[in-house]
């Protein structure tokens, strides 16, 4: 998991601290502001004033510094970096480094990486949100919990549903699946046999249905018999697809959705902050899931997605099990790209 995005991070830390370049420091010394008798600070000042300790210090060196960020940015294109936000966290990155001192003694390489840990957390964090306890404030307020999962076909949106009833299920709130994605041949059974495993309720109509009066009769379930979350299931479409857009913007009109969340695949890369972008015009994000990413070995869409569409990222997909759903933190994130080991 994210690990070739790990091994590029690590040899530009090392490069970074390469460049460094010794620079000779004049500092005025700190007992300037010691207390003294009035006779004494006479005889400090005069001499005081002229003496100057000299510092060793190192800093980056500029010009040896900015070939090594230009390649870099490169190499982390290659590692579906989205380009813009590789030269953003380059730019980042340097501005931190540029006019650092770095005092004899002092452990350089961790600096150095502080500086990038740091760059890094400036782009990825956006204000999130959490769905159980969204979902606990629902509850205590009597109302439902409507949420709408959406993405291209394939990129794991049943399965992150079923991710995120066991989750609620876990914390005591038991969600109703709306199965509207009536379109799929076998989509239905795909989420029903989730709801009979997990224990959850879930309304289902015949294959070809308008997938909105699914939404709306698992809505009407819900408010009947006392639910407060429902997940509503939705087929895949391409992003470019102007009907299946408008048929989605048709459930997201009738079952008015507290929360329209975007399910993207870290394994298609770059691509999936197209569709993001596409899916935000069209229909409106509010949250993304991004799965699979215990599958990316280059690790570069969490990145992007969350430094390029200011979207709240809210959980990472990380296996197949009910269980394999983790709560994205920032900290978290940089922690496992550039934690212990680098
Ligand atoms: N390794 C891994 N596989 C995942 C993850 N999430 C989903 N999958 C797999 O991805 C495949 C597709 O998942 P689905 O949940 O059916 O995807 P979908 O978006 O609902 O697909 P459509 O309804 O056909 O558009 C399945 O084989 C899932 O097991 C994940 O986080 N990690
Ligand atoms: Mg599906």
């Amino acid at each position: 998991m994210l690990g070739r995005l790990k091994k590029v991070l690590k040899s530009l830390v090392n490069e970074v601290v390469k460049a460094e370049k010794p620079v000779e420091v004049e500092e005025v010394p700190k007992e300037v502001k010691k207390e003294t008798t009035k006779k004494q600070e006479k005889e400090k000042k005069g001499f005081l004033a002229r003496v100057k300790e000299v510092v060793a210090y190192k800093e980056i060196d500029v010009k040896k510094l900015e070939p090594i960020l230009e390649e870099y940015v490169l190499i982390l294109s290659e590692l579906d970096v989205a380009y813009e936000v590789a030269e953003q966290l380059m730019e980042e990155f340097k501005k931190k480094l540029v006019g650092m001192k770095i005092r004899r003694g002092t452990d350089e390489r961790e600096l150095v990486k502080k500086a990038l840990l740091e760059s890094i957390k400036t782009l990825v964090s956006v204000p999130s949100f959490d769905l159980v306890e969204e979902a606990k404030k629902a509850r205590a307020e009597g109302r439902i919990l409507k949420i709408m999962f959406m993405g291209v076909n394939g990129v794991g949106k049943t399965t992150t549903i079923a991710k995120v009833a066991y989750m609620l299920k876990r914390a005591g709130i038991t969600p109703v699946l709306a199965a509207a994605d009536t379109f799929r041949a076998g989509a239905v059974e795909q989420l029903k046999v989730h709801a009979q495993r997990i224990g959850v309720p879930i309304v289902t109509k015949p294959y070809g249905s308008d997938p909105a009066s699914v939404a709306y009769d698992a809505i009407e379930y819900a408010r009947s018999r006392g639910f407060n979350v429902v997940l509503i299931d939705t087929a895949g479409r391409m992003h470019v697809d102007v009907d299946l857009m408008n048929e989605l913007r048709k459930v997201a009109k009738v079952a008015e959705p507290d929360y329209k969340i975007l399910v993207l695949d870290a394994l298609t890369g770059n691509d999936a902050v197209e569709q993001a972008r596409f899916f935000d015009e069209a229909v409106g994000v509010d949250g993304v899931i991004l799965t699979k990413v215990d599958a990316d070995a280059k690790g570069g869409a969490v990145l992007s997605v969350a430094a390029t569409i200011k979207k709240p990222i809210l959980y990472l997909g990380v296996g197949q099990n009910y269980e394999d759903l983790i709560k994205y933190d920032p900290n978290w994130f940089v922690e496992k790209l550039l934690g212990e080991g680098l």
